[in-house]
């Protein structure tokens, strides 16, 4: 009886859990872990386990031909206290449909490959779907390598360290383009339980920008300053913030947030001299995605002179909205048909490496339900059932698509 994805699941959460949710941070002991365990997993259904120089690991079923393989899977890391279903899901869903197609002995026409991307929340080297960017060639390996964490520590140290690449896996040095790409994943929204509907057809991924952003005041004595001669660098930086929330409320359609915010020197009794913060600006429509790009810089010019502090905004990291592909949908939703699955085309406000591998073969991607849209916070849920049929709709997605192609 093969084992279900719910307990692969149960199995890869209690791997970095902690008070409020899983850690799996690149490249950190956890993570390493979750790698290990699923090229175990892959081991066990006899597939072939190889990993690239950024980490990337991927399991390859054979098939009756040596074609271009078709590739699917997700990410095995997450946020800080994170849940236990964003990234892993689509990785274990695509184990179970392995585990299915050898205990069935289903030849398929061309390699079934999946993917288990490295670094994809970009929550300890701040690029986000770091190893998919490196996979399509977004983004170099020998630049990334030089990204350091939050910890002091760089990516190249990390990748060498005790919990970098995995010692009993071979390095694969080159970088096969798939035929296809699909991937499963949560919505992360309340779109589908709203709806009430157990799938989702991603119409498109939104496109993201992240900034970093420094603002230089004055530190000085909290008690001897006056207020009207201070160059407060973080009244600077909180008025920045409220003013983008009430641009982006303005603009619409889009979302940006400053969720990473470092105060120097951080004391209470120290007017903040230095505030560095990171903002997350996404839109599935390029318009507003530039609007807000043109608003950022636009208020930070105006705080900056208004508070007489030095703002400087660089983007570090830019993800064109990515639409899905019509020829994988029109098989999804065939084959959801088919099966008599209700579904709904639903848009992605989070994003996925399949933004990056589609730059490179068609890709799409198969979404399930959220309980309460809540994701990135431990208390992440879908329902079991939820959770089984989303595996059985993909297994026969691809199975469809392998005949296709
Ligand atoms: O941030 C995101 O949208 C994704 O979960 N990394
Ligand atoms: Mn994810
Ligand atoms: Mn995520």
């Amino acid at each position: 009886m093969p084992i279900s994805v719910c307990d692969r699941l149960a199995e890869l959460g209690e791997i970095g859990r902690g008070e409020r949710g899983l850690t799996r941070q690149l490249f950190t002991e956890p993570e390493h872990r979750a790698r290990a365990l699923l090229a175990r997993w892959g081991r066990e259904l006899n597939c072939e386990v190889v990993q690239d120089r950024i980490g990337n690991l991927f399991v390859r079923r054979a098939g009756r031909s040596n074609a271009p393989a078709l590739q699917f899977g997700s990410h095995l890391d997450t946020v800080l206290d994170g849940g236990a279903y964003d990234g892993a899901y689509g990785v274990a869903g695509g184990v179970s449909v392995l585990a299915e197609l050898a205990a069935h002995g289903v030849e398929t026409q061309r390699p079934f490959e999946l993917a288990a991307w490295a670094g994809e929340e970009g929550s300890r080297f701040p690029v986000g779907c770091l190893g998919s960017a490196v996979y399509v060639g977004w983004e170099h390996l020998d630049e990334m390598l030089e990204l350091r964490g939050d910890d002091g520590m760089t990516l190249a140290q990390a990748r060498n360290g005790p919990y970098g690449l995995l010692p009993d896996v071979p390095i694969r040095d080159d970088f096969p383009r798939p035929a296809a790409y699909a991937e499963l994943h949560i919505e992360q929204g309340p779109v589908l339980e709203r709806a009430g509907v157990p799938l989702g057809v991603v119409t498109a991924i939104a496109g993201m920008h992240r900034y970093t952003v420094r603002v230089n005041g004055e530190a000085g004595h909290a008690g001897t300053v006056p207020m009207p001669v201070r160059r407060d660098a973080f009244s600077a930086t909180a008025e920045l913030a409220l003013m983008l929330e009430s641009a982006a409320r303005e603009i619409g359609d889009c979302v940006a947030t400053i969720g990473w915010l470092a105060i120097t020197p951080n004391q209470t009794n120290i007017v903040p001299g230095l505030v560095e913060c990171r903002i997350d600006a996404r839109s599935t429509d390029p318009v507003r995605l530039k609007e807000l790009d043109r608003r950022i810089h636009a208020l930070a010019k105006e705080v900056a002179g208004r508070r007489s502090v030095r703002i400087d905004v660089h983007r570090f990291e830019e993800r064109a909205p990515t639409p899905l592909d019509e020829g994988l949908k029109g098989i999804l939703r065939e084959t959801l048909d088919a099966h008599s699955l209700a579904y709904l085309d639903v848009p992605s406000g989070a994003v996925h490496d399949a933004m990056c591998i589609a730059s490179i073969c068609p890709a799409a991607m198969l979404f399930v339900p959220s309980i309460a849209g809540a994701s990135h916070v431990g208390h992440e849920r879908t329902a079991p059932a939820d959770l089984e049929r989303g595996v059985d709709a993909f297994k026969a997605w691809l199975l469809a698509i392998d005949r296709a192609l």
